[in-house]
């Protein structure tokens, strides 16, 4: 079946009446209904599915085995996503996996396509978590103990998906397996709409982490406390906001957001006791730290100025990555040199690249808009990708 064909059958499921696109977050019923169709499609095509302790779902075509040839993505989308970032790798990689088999190639090693979970943390808040769980490149306690924004622990949101929470964690046996990893993604900025290229290959991730600030004053009531009386958190947390822009413009290439600011209670009428705000930072290199600091000590000076006090949590950080030299040769050689690519998005692959060689493809988004309904690409575009991951994997899986 076509990539396209695959995308329209998930078309209808996690939209998000309120805020447009799709929001299926880790273990909610949407991404659960999103396995479940993985799994039918990969069983299929006759593949052997298991999902391992960290909620990551492996459809092996053929016995599991060292050296294996690994492609996939994620389901998992932003809250309000486009239809593509994940979703993409998946489909192709599975339409490439059919043709294969329709052209009556058998992988020469053992061969799996992967979904990795909560990809964009958008429910616990750490981004490539299951990824990071499998190469153990996060706390497993740490891991248990995130909460979503009701409270529940990822431990929790596990054990009533199915999973032992016990047994979340680093797999380095699974891991080992992993010869090389590549990833087909929609391009999510404006790359490839000039290049004249509907595939692209990936070079470089640049940096990027999470931050929570959060700012605590005197919640109180709207009317009947003076301007003179207030010690309101949403006076510093606005300023950190635009500190943030200021900041950022003045650091090149750095990219820095605030798109996530949580007062508590949240009442009109009321003055918030608490204010959380989450930054998003990525600077190529190594600057990202220092930029942060910057946006600290502003956060700290506009806390101070309103009688508040702010603390800063650092909750997920990546540094640059170089996809694997000798793989992204190859993959430009095998599809006739397009463009290569860095990214400012983080990807799985970017993990995985610090344990096993990875690549990824990038198809072309003619919007150039991405974790937005407008995201897109179109069905040639879709169709010439899942082309191209079927030709490089024949090649690496020979
Ligand atoms: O946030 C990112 O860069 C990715 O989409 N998870
Ligand atoms: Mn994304
Ligand atoms: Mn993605």
């Amino acid at each position: 079946m076509s990539a396209s064909r695959l995308l329209g059958e998930i078309a209808d499921v996690g939209r998000d009446p309120k805020r447009g696109g799709y929001s299926r977050h880790a273990f909610d019923a949407p991404e659960q209904d999103l396995r479940a169709w993985f799994g039918e499609r990969a069983l299929g095509l006759g593949l052997d599915v298991d999902t391992d302790h960290n909620g990551n779902i492996w459809a092996w075509w053929g016995p599991p085995g060292p050296d294996a040839v690994v492609t996939g993505s994620h389901l998992d989308s932003v809250p309000g996503g486009g239809a593509f970032d994940g979703p993409l790798g998946v489909v192709s990689a599975l339409s490439a996996v059919e043709s294969l088999q329709e052209n009556g190639f058998r992988p020469g090693k053992p061969f799996a396509v992967v979904v990795f979970a909560e990809e964009e943390g958008g429910r616990f808040g750490v981004p490539c978590l299951g990824s990071r769980l499998l190469t153990g490149t996060i706390d497993a306690d740490k891991a248990r103990a995130l909460r979503d924004a009701d409270g529940v622990t990822f431990a929790e949101a596990a054990a009533k998906a199915g999973f032992d929470p016990a047994r979340i964690g680093a797999d380095p046996e699974r891991l080992g397996l992993i010869g090389k990893f590549l990833e087909l993604h929609v391009e999510q900025g404006r790359g490839l709409i000039d290049l004249g290229s509907p595939v692209a290959v990936g070079s470089t991730v640049i940096a990027h982490g999470r931050w929570r600030f959060s700012f605590t004053g005197q919640g109180n009531h709207a009317g009947a406390t003076l301007l003179a009386d207030r010690a309101d958190p949403m006076l510093p947390a606005a300023a950190t906001v635009t500190a943030v822009r200021r900041l950022a413009h003045a650091v090149p290439d750095a990219r820095a957001t605030v798109g996530r600011l949580v007062p508590t209670p949240g009442g009109t009428n009321v003055i918030a006791s608490t204010v959380d705000l989450w930054l998003d930072a990525r600077v190529p290199g190594t600057a990202t730290p220092a930029l942060v600091e910057d946006i600290r000590q502003a956060a700290e000076a506009a806390a101070a100025d309103e009688g508040c006090r702010v603390t800063v949590t650092r909750e997920s950080y990546s540094d640059d990555v170089v996809f694997d030299d000798a793989l992204r040769h190859d993959l430009g050689g095998w599809l006739g040199a397009p463009p290569e690519l860095p990214t400012g998005a983080g990807h799985d692959a970017a993990i995985l690249a610090g344990f096993v060689p990875a690549g990824m493809l990038y198809v072309r988004n003619p919007t150039g808009i991405s974790h937005s309904p407008e995201e897109f690409a179109e069905a040639g575009d879709v169709e010439a990708g899942a082309a191209a991951l079927a030709t490089v994997l024949e090649r690496l899986a020979r």
